[in-house]
């Protein structure tokens, strides 16, 4: 069985006791049992670890952009130097395969790669009036808050890491109370490839803890990955003092198959746009709609497909389906899958606990779970799950199925799988979604803007788009002539 010693946090470049007192267990999904005791932070702790982060604001932000680069392109490097290292302590903490957990620590390093390339091209810009001039300048904001979620822990802290340091702000970064692990591991690494102590603190606890650093006088801007209800919060909070924020928040994509698609290709893309990571993606295509006319090929070979998932042991790396996240979160699921089944949607594959021999036997797996006869208006068709479970729809004609894509309050992303060239551009410009994928689905590299429309979120991630959330314009005008007298 794994266990760890009790997490600390980390503030000033290095792991320090909190001074609250109290801890949180941190169990594996995988297992049931506990892992650790995380020490929680005090409203203390919230302050020195701002303090500390203004403190090293001062230096950092001044620095020659290429200077900030080479730490972040350091620190890339050493999270690749430890990829099995940190793949294993993520998969342990998130339930999920190691396999994809790795493909989460090699992404993290190309974020950073990424925004450690971007650094020297931040600049503002010139503008002429004829004999006088404007300019403007991109400055950083100061201390920034990062608050995580447990589905891609290390990913997501990534994501808000790499564009706040590039821009020169520094920031406090609270992980989800969920999966504590990996992001104190990224402080060290980063302290380790130069980065002055303060640039980055970690602090640990629930959605108190959180709360009370982005209330923070001296917290300049917000970002936070999580449902949209903490979004809601968030944003309340927020409004007093007017400071900026991203949120990436929960959805319910569409995911469109016409009948002019490779049907073999759109199949994997609804696997993988449900049972990747359990099902626990923001952006999966939760609401499968398939054309009328190939509906029985679809069933046939998604069924033929999902038997063979192997589900088990995250750490064995033939595994492709790990645990859920924790009880309560498999308990609601659960309660998902029963509604869908009271609401009259056909259960028509899994739904269940898969049988598993011991230490698995106390872990949160639930099968891939698939509904056909679902409606617009069910329960499993409008709210979001964050499971393995499939909703699949019927569509008639184009027309139809764009207005119901859209029939949502959601809008995170939309995949659309056709082979008819025109059709996919037409679709995608008529789909209320911050994400589009056409012939795949859920695959954000660091260079392209992942964000929302509606209520699943605000503002940008990665991408040069991202510069914009983590700077703010000064705009300079120079006069150049003489003023008239006046009066
Ligand atoms: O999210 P929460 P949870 C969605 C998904 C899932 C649901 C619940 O629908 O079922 O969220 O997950 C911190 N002020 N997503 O419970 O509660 C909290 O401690 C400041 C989508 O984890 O929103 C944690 O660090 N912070 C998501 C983070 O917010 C607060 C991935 C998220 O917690 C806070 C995961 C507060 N008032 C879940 N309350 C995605 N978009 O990928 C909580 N927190």
């Amino acid at each position: 069985m794994h266990s760890f010693k009790e997490q600390r946090l980390y503030i000033d470049g290095e792991i320090c006791d909190a001074s609250s007192g109290e801890t949180f267990a941190n169990i594996s999904p995988a297992t049931g049992h506990k892992l650790c005791d995380v020490q929680i932070a005090s409203s203390a702790d919230v302050d020195r670890a701002v303090a500390s982060a203004k403190n090293a604001f001062t230096d950092w932000s001044q620095l020659a952009g290429a200077q900030r680069g080479r730490v972040l392109w350091q620190a890339a490097q050493r999270l690749r130097e430890q990829t099995d290292d940190l793949a294993r302590l993520e998969s342990l903490d998130t339930g999920k395969p190691v396999t994809e957990a790795r493909l989460d620590v090699v992404g993290a390093a190309e974020v950073l790669e990424y925004f450690a390339g971007l650094v020297p091209a931040i600049h503002g810009q010139h503008i002429n009036l004829g004999q006088s001039f404007a300019y403007t300048r991109r400055e950083p904001l100061g201390v920034c808050a990062g608050i995580g979620a447990w589905n891609f822990p290390l990913l997501i802290a990534s994501w808000k890491i790499g564009p706040a340091l590039a821009c020169g702000n520094t920031l406090v970064f609270k992980p989800s109370e969920l999966t504590p692990l990996s992001t104190l591991r990224l402080a060290e690494i980063l302290t380790s490839a130069g980065l002055p102590p303060g640039g980055l603190n970690v602090i640990q606890g629930p959605g108190r803890v959180g709360d009370s650093l982005i209330r923070h006088p001296s917290v300049a801007k917000a970002s936070l990955t999580g449902s949209v209800a903490t979004g809601k919060k968030v944003l309340n909070a927020l409004a007093d003092r007017v400071i900026p924020v991203t949120l990436e928040l929960g959805g319910k994509s569409p995911l469109i198959l016409f009948k002019d698609c490779n049907l073999r290709q759109g199949v994997t893309g609804a696997m993988l746009a449900n049972f990747y990571c359990q099902g626990e993606i923001c952006s999966n295509g939760t609401r499968v709609f398939v054309e009328d006319e190939i509906f029985d090929a679809f069933i046939a070979d998604l069924l033929s497909r999902i038997r063979h998932l192997r589900i088990g042991n995250p750490l064995d790396p033939q595994t492709q389906m790990g645990a859920l996240i924790s009880h309560a979160h498999k308990e609601k699921v659960l309660k998902y899958i029963e509604t869908g089944k009271n609401e009259g949607a056909h259960l028509l594959y899994g739904g269940q606990s898969p049988l598993l021999d011991a230490p698995f036997d106390f872990g949160f797996f639930l099968q891939p779970t698939v509904f056909t006869d679902c409606t617009d208006t069910m329960t499993i068709v409008r709210e979001e799950i964050f499971g393995p479970v499939m909703s699949i729809l019927r569509f008639k004609d184009e027309d139809e199925v764009i207005a119901r894509a859209n029939n949502t309050d959601f809008g995170l992303g939309a995949g659309v799988f056709t082979q008819n060239l025109q059709r996919a551009h037409r679709v995608v410009a008529q789909l209320q979604a911050g994400i589009c994928w056409i012939n795949n689905h859920n695959y954000a590299p660091a260079e392209i803007p992942f964000g929302a429309y509606k209520q699943s979120g605000l503002g940008r991630e990665n991408g040069t788009a991202a510069i914009d959330h983590y700077t703010q314009i000064k705009t300079v005008y120079v006069e150049m002539g003489e003023l008239a007298d006046y009066p």
